[in-house]
């Protein structure tokens, strides 16, 4: 097998040992890592196992609409979902468009601001008002409460996250959802392959979404899915994505092009091939993570709860007030030391264009936690030894926060 984790550490090398502050990259020193660590590095598998697919696609001259390793790739996903529909689509923004229409959205829909903008825009581009609501303080998710009190009499529907992978409060969500008679959808963009108390992300509301995006943790280049066990909201979305044609080629109602090709399936099939092997890496980052930086103050991970089987992809750390320095210093000392990492979801949705404006919520926990989240190095290339390096930076610039925070901190460039 070949899609073992590569850390950017090469085995043998010597552990860099910052002690003092004029150690840090940031103030002269040289930089912890040669080559760039970074968040987001795609779990491409076996690479030779990618290109034999590819290369039968070319040699059957079956290059999309509907071949077979799309099919086979929507197989097993609905397998690791739990679910009886899968339908494969180009990207996970239109995969939320085309669920959104099929599932009779319109007016108002509620969601959090503490999300990527793609699961606003989705909607908004098709004439859908995102109304935001809050999240919780601590875990950034939405919950049946903030849903709640941003219900308006022109809620068509609700759109929830996921956030970075783990799971939102989904019974609380489903019954709310059904007390006021409108679908539940879900951005489950982060979250394919998680779980809780065994219940499987993906068959959670009337359905949910999935992202395949380059830096997810199973890829097809570009690519999404909308999951479901409705068979009726199945056919629907397929449809939509088919320029509104059936299975026998007739149109029947309005459509678009979001349809995924062979090669992304060739790449999705290879990459959920890796899907345990890049969990388990990922898990002993975020393992080595949590004991590396236990304790220090302001510096606070993003946990997973004791009943979710997560995947990983993203470890993020909240810096708070007790660091003694803020997020953007501490992006700014990484970033020297050649670690580059990404301040996911900053700043809320609701505080950008082109939600920003006169009626733009007050939305005190995403404010406050949108300036503080840092989602940092893991995946197939970063190797628990790299955590460790980056933990000894985090710590350094923690216990030297004053001094960089009075001193002049220069970013890097690019
Ligand atoms: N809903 C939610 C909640 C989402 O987070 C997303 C997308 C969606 C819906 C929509 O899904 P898609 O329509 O994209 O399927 C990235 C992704 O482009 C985006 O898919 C993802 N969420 C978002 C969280 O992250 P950027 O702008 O941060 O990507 P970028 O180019 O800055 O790269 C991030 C890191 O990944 C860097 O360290 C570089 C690394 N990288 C990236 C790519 C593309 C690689 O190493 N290789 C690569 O090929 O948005």
């Amino acid at each position: 097998m070949t899609f073992c984790h590569v850390p950017a550490t090469p085995i043998g090398v010597p552990e860099t040992v910052k002690r003092d502050l004029i150690d840090l990259a940031v103030l002269g020193g040289r930089p912890e890592f040669t080559e760039p660590v970074l968040v987001g590095r795609p779990s491409v598998g076996d690479r030779a196992r990618f290109l034999e697919r590819a290369d039968r696609a070319l040699v059957r001259r079956r290059l999309s609409n509907g071949g077979p390793m799309v099919r086979e790739f929507e197989h097993r996903v609905a397998g690791r979902a739990g679910v009886r529909h899968c339908v494969a689509t180009c990207n996970a923004t239109l995969a939320l468009q085309l669920v959104a229409r099929a599932a009779g959205l319109r007016d108002d829909v509620v969601m959090p601001a503490m999300t990527f903008p793609a699961t606003p825009h989705a909607l908004s581009w098709i004439g859908i008002r995102p109304v935001f609501c809050d999240v919780d303080p601590v875990t950034g998710n939405l919950t049946a409460g903030t849903v709640r009190a941003a219900l308006t009499p022109r809620t068509s529907g609700i759109v929830a996250v996921h956030l970075w992978g783990r799971p939102c409060a989904v019974p609380e969500l489903e019954e709310l959802a059904a007390r006021r008679g409108i679908p539940l959808l879900v951005d489950a963009a982060h979250a394919f392959g998680v779980s809780r108390r065994g219940r499987p992300v993906g068959g959670s509301g009337a359905a949910e979404v999935f992202s395949f995006h380059a830096t997810k943790v199973v890829t097809t280049f570009e690519g999404g899915a909308v999951v479901t066990d409705d068979g009726e909201l199945a056919a629907r979305v397929r449809a939509m994505a088919s320029f509104g044609m059936d299975s026998s080629g007739q149109v029947r109602g309005p459509g678009i092009n979001a349809k995924m090709s062979e090669a992304a399936a060739a790449m999705g099939l290879t990459s959920l091939e890796a899907f345990d092997v890049t969990v388990a890496g990922n898990l002993a980052n975020y393992r080595t993570y949590a004991r590396e930086l236990a304790g220090l103050p302001g510096i606070r991970l993003m946990r997973h709860d004791e009943d979710e089987r997560g995947n990983f992809q993203y470890v993020v750390i909240a810096v708070e007030g007790g660091a003694g320095l803020d997020r953007d210093t501490l992006a700014t000392v990484l970033a020297a030391e050649n670690v580059v990492t990404r301040a996911y979801f900053s700043p809320g949705c609701h505080r950008l264009p082109p939600y920003d404006g006169p009626g733009t919520p007050s939305l005190p926990h995403t404010d406050r936690l949108a300036g503080q989240v840092l989602a940092l190095p893991t995946g197939p290339d970063v190797g628990v030894h790299d955590v460790r390096r980056i933990c000894a930076v985090i710590r350094l610039a923690v216990a030297h926060a004053a001094a960089l925070t009075t001193r002049p901190v220069v970013a890097p460039a690019g």
